[in-house]
């Protein structure tokens, strides 16, 4: 029987080694959750890097950490710490993601790196090749891949292959720009399908292949070789539900069974009829837009300081990346941004800005989501963001208000947030007061018609549509060989 094959970097799996011994957990990421099924179906597998280099595994413990993956319906692709610093840390992070994010200025082009990136792309193949049989599927995630699918295709031509990116694709003036266009595309046109999470980023690839390598392209689909690679948008959900009933057994929760956080976050509320807390939760990444935010923030203090000490803006970000020096850059300005804001607002008895740097439990993702008045996403870019997804599956009583910046995918599908420029903090600003004096009635129009959108199109859908027009396109290859 045929088989699904899911690649992504990393696996569905959180492998650690504790006092030398191997501690490997599910993951409990969106991505795990919606291609649960897909993974679980059948001989189903999932090939990735299980985070771990080479050096880290001696013979015994690699040993144990295959028996532990294999058990786990996953494979391993070694990488040593050589790959790990120049495909990950070096190409995927230093090239790929600040170029497809608009960020020229932080993108290096350095040769070195691109073999580094070559030569795991090759590495992800030949375990594929391992383990693949005629007419399985595959399904490849994310630009660190973006080579995979051609590798595959040459060896395994009766292989269905569909590749799905996470992040924008950026315009044709944008990706005109990086040195080895020619071979990334036709990399990623091993693919039968291609997915994006928006229009607009399936429009940018075709008119780079279109303008690259002057291919036909009809509506959505592109004359390659002897075949045709179809392209679409699947805009990724989330889990709803989980996202919706941890909520809801929240408001049950007894004062005794709170944790310290939400007492916190109750003080704060409780302190006035009019006060509110606006939050934000994100990587602390460049993309995210977080200096804008905090300035926006104090603009809005200025301008109308009928809010300080009645507004607080709760702002989580989680340490990634912190080996690449603009993410250390980042950091820096962040601290310092934030303690140049409280220090200038504070009182004695109110600090403007509640900044957690750390990762937080899920119970405490959601005392921050169920306790906000206001979810503030302000991304520069952001392929999705299922920060702002998860906000409105929360808000179980229908009331709260999400603002959301249009640079990121979501707004595509959000229209009834309060959609703002983060670059213009006027706009940003008077936002804030919109939201902050929305009427209930208001609230909650906006959020039952979001709520019911990301109910039905669930990470679960996104996963189902994607395989089923995968699975079409086999049918569409079939016919253009017949002709
Ligand atoms: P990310 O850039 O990581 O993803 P996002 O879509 O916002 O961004 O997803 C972050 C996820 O991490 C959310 O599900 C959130 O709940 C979780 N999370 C945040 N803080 C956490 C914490 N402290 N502890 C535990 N979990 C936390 C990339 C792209 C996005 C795209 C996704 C999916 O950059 O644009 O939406 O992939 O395709």
């Amino acid at each position: 029987m045929n088989k699904t094959i899911i690649v992504s970097n990393r696996l569905p799996l959180q492998v650690k080694i504790e006092n030398n011994t191997l501690n490997i957990k599910p993951s409990v990421g969106g991505l795990a959750t919606g291609l649960k099924s897909v993974h679980e179906e059948g001989n189903g597998i999932w090939i990735g890097w299980s985070g771990l280099t080479e050096e880290e595994l001696n013979k015994d413990l690699s040993n144990q950490v295959n028996k532990e993956v294999t058990k786990a319906k996953c494979a391993t692709v070694p990488l040593t710490q050589d790959d790990v610093d120049n495909f990950y840390f070096g190409f995927s992070n230093k090239t790929l993601w600040p170029l497809f994010h608009y960020f020229m200025e932080y993108t290096e082009f350095d040769n070195d790196q691109w073999e580094a990136y070559k030569t795991v792309n090759q590495k992800f193949a030949d375990v594929v090749l391992d383990n693949i049989e005629d007419g399985d599927t595959v399904w490849v995630h994310d630009y660190q891949l973006l080579l995979l699918p051609k590798l595959i295709k040459d060896k395994k031509p009766n292989t269905t292959i569909g590749f799905f990116l996470h992040i924008p694709y950026p315009s044709y003036e944008i990706f005109r720009t990086f040195p080895w266009r020619e071979e990334l595309l036709h990399g990623m046109l091993g693919a039968d399908l291609l997915g994006f999470h928006t229009y607009d980023y399936e429009r940018h690839f075709l008119s780079s292949v279109k303008r690259i390598l002057r291919l036909d392209v009809q509506f959505n689909e592109i004359s390659y070789l002897d075949r045709v690679v179809k392209v679409d948008s699947f805009p990724m959900g989330i889990d709803y539900k989980k996202f919706h009933n941890a909520a809801l057994s929240h408001l049950n929760q007894s004062n005794t069974e709170k944790s310290e956080l939400q007492k916190r976050l109750d003080d704060h509320i409780q302190a006035g009829p009019d006060t509110k807390l606006i939050l934000s939760i994100d990587r602390m990444d460049y993309t995210k837009g977080i200096p804008n935010r905090i300035r926006a923030f104090e603009y809005f203090l200025n301008k109308y300081p009928q809010f300080k000490e009645k507004v607080r803006l709760v702002m989580l970000a989680v340490p990634s990346r912190s080996d690449v020096p603009q993410y250390q850059k980042l950091k820096r300005e962040t601290d310092e941004l934030v303690g140049r804001v409280n220090g200038e607002f504070s009182t004695v008895s109110w600090t403007p800005i509640w900044y957690f740097y750390r990762s937080m439990p899920f119970d405490n993702l959601i005392d921050l989501y169920t306790s906000s008045q206001i979810a503030l996403i302000t991304p520069v870019r952001d392929g999705m963001n299922l920060v702002a997804k998860e906000y409105v599956a929360t808000r179980v009583n229908q009331d709260g208000v999400l603002i959301l910046s249009e640079m990121a995918g979501a707004s595509k599908e959000m229209n009834e947030a309060l959609l703002i420029n983060p670059n213009n903090f006027e706009q940003l600003a008077d936002t804030l007061k919109h939201a902050i004096e929305m009427p209930a009635e208001e609230q909650s129009k906006r959020i039952k018609i979001l709520q019911k959108r990301l109910q039905r199109y669930s990470v679960e859908k996104w996963a189902e549509e994607f395989m089923k027009s995968l699975n079409d396109t086999k049918k569409i290859g079939k016919t253009i060989v017949a002709k």
